[in-house]
């Protein structure tokens, strides 16, 4: 790193103490501008990544609701509107124990980037609450979401900021998002992606990351003249994200051997195909259950609590549960097992020491601000959808998914090699991706 983006990053640190996943994701970044701060002084003058590194905005607000024993319960509600400089904020709310500030500032400040890379005028945005939905009955979700939509809709709307699913946020708590949304406002709508079908949600956004990772995968084995026809799969998570990867692996010719919760990791040797598939989903989407009853259907599965799927020898990853979840000796273990291409359906799923060994071995690495921007660029297609007031057939939007992830790799791609590193898609998204925000910011003027 340059002593200015050295000096950036103590900036950061200091002002944004103990967010150390924000810390992360913006060192990440920083070290791959320098060769762009080199060609572009005018970023430097008129501090445009001072500017860059500071949300625009950020809303946190208390989340009072009533569970079912009649007990008062209090979250923390947050959102990050981060960067509008090429359109409306845009991008998940997380409901997780885990959730804090430093970890939706990280993806806030990832989905500036990613956005940018889709081809689509949306800014970065995220937000979401320390609630767990897990365990929760149906009414307590209602009761959790009209309470924290009370605040947000003040805040939130389908020119300024249009959030949507990520971690504990599926098409259930979407809906009654936008029930309260439209009561508290009076308006119907595209205030919200990943609407259901029937009430202005777009065909493919549930599918869109799952089949945009995938897509992304076959585009750097393309490079090498390669495809996932044949090949052993190990995927990670459970969730929407992975399930749609399981579903288009398989359609592809992989053999996808394991899935994972925060609990542990099922492995079955045999692939998990269509029939299995339909059987997961049903677990998890509507009976909510854990991934360890998968072995008590298929006996000739393995489960292990506790593990994660990275033991497992495969010769492609897809990462699709939550950050840092590859350690350096996760990352190690794989290139010794012969894995040699990552497609990130998670955000940031990959430690840095672990990022560093995948690129020293020439592994094909797509980072998760290029290879899972299917999903927000499909919530880009239900906002135009909306907008126009009429919706795409199926083939119409998966098409138009896979030519952005095609326009997405090759953009990447090519500015890996614009700046002397091919193949390095760490640097090529980075750097196409922070350009155009860039120009716009100077565009815009001190704002
Ligand atoms: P879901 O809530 O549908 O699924 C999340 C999955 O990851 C579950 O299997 C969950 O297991 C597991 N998981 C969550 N937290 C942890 C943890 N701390 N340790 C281990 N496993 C964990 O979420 P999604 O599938 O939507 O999201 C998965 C990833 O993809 C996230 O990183 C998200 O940011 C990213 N992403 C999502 C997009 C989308 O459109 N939904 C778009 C782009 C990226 P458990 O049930 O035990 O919690
Ligand atoms: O991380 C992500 O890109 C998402 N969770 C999807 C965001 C969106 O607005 O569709």
């Amino acid at each position: 790193m340059s002593a200015y983006t050295d000096a950036i990053l103590d900036l950061v640190i200091r002002k944004n103490p103990a967010e150390k996943e924000f810390h992360q994701a913006v060192k990440e970044v920083l070290d791959t501008l320098g060769p762009v701060l080199d060609r572009r002084p005018d970023y430097r003058r008129y501090k445009v990544l001072e500017r860059f590194v500071e949300p625009e905005r950020v809303l946190m607000f208390r989340v009072p609701w009533i569970d079912d024993r009649g007990e008062v319960q209090v979250n923390r509600g947050f959102r990050i509107e981060f960067n509008s400089a090429i359109g409306p904020y845009k991008g998940g709310l997380r409901f997780h124990p885990t959730v804090n500030l430093g970890i939706l500032k990280f993806l806030a400040f990832e989905q500036i980037l990613k956005n940018s890379l889709t081809t689509l005028p949306m800014g970065g945005g995220k937000g979401g609450s320390d609630f767990d939905p897990k365990g929760k009955s149906d009414e307590e979700v209602m009761r959790f979401c009209q309470s924290f939509m009370t605040e947000l809709a003040r805040h939130i709307g389908p020119d300024t900021d249009v959030p949507a699913g990520d971690i504990g946020v599926g098409g259930r708590e979407i809906g009654y998002l936008f029930g309260q949304y439209k009561r508290l406002r009076n308006e119907f709508t595209g205030v919200l992606t990943g609407k259901g079908l029937k009430w202005g949600g777009s065909l493919i956004r549930p599918e869109a990351t799952g089949y945009g990772t995938t897509y992304f995968a076959e585009e750097m084995l393309k490079t090498r003249g390669d495809s996932l026809q044949g090949k052993t799969v190990a995927v990670s998570g459970s969730g929407n994200v992975a399930q749609y990867a399981v579903q288009k692996i398989t359609m592809l010719g992989g053999k996808v051997v394991t899935l994972s919760d925060s609990n542990g990791t099922v492995h079955d040797p045999d692939g998990i195909d269509p029939e299995k598939l339909a059987w997961v989903m049903h677990l998890k989407n509507v009976k909510r259950g854990r991934i360890s009853e998968y072995a008590d259907q298929y006996p000739r599965a393995r489960y292990e609590a506790g593990a994660r799927p990275w033991q497992v020898p495969c010769q492609v990853a897809f990462p699709c549960a939550t950050q840092n979840e590859i350690s350096a000796e996760d990352a190690a273990t794989l290139v010794k097992n012969g894995c040699f291409v990552v497609s990130e359906g998670a955000n940031m799923p990959t430690e840095p020491a672990g990022v560093d060994l995948f690129l020293e071995h020439r592994i094909l690495y797509g980072p998760g601000k290029a290879a899972n921007a299917g999903g927000v660029a499909t919530s880009g297609l239900e906002m135009s959808q909306n907008s126009m007031r009429l919706s795409w057939s199926r083939e119409e939007v998966d098409q138009k998914l896979h030519g952005i992830m095609i326009a997405i790799h090759k953009n990447a791609y090519e500015t890996s090699k614009e700046y002397g590193q091919p193949g390095n898609y760490v640097l090529g998204a980075n750097i196409a991706g922070f350009v155009k925000v860039a120009d716009a910011m100077l565009d815009q003027g001190l704002v």
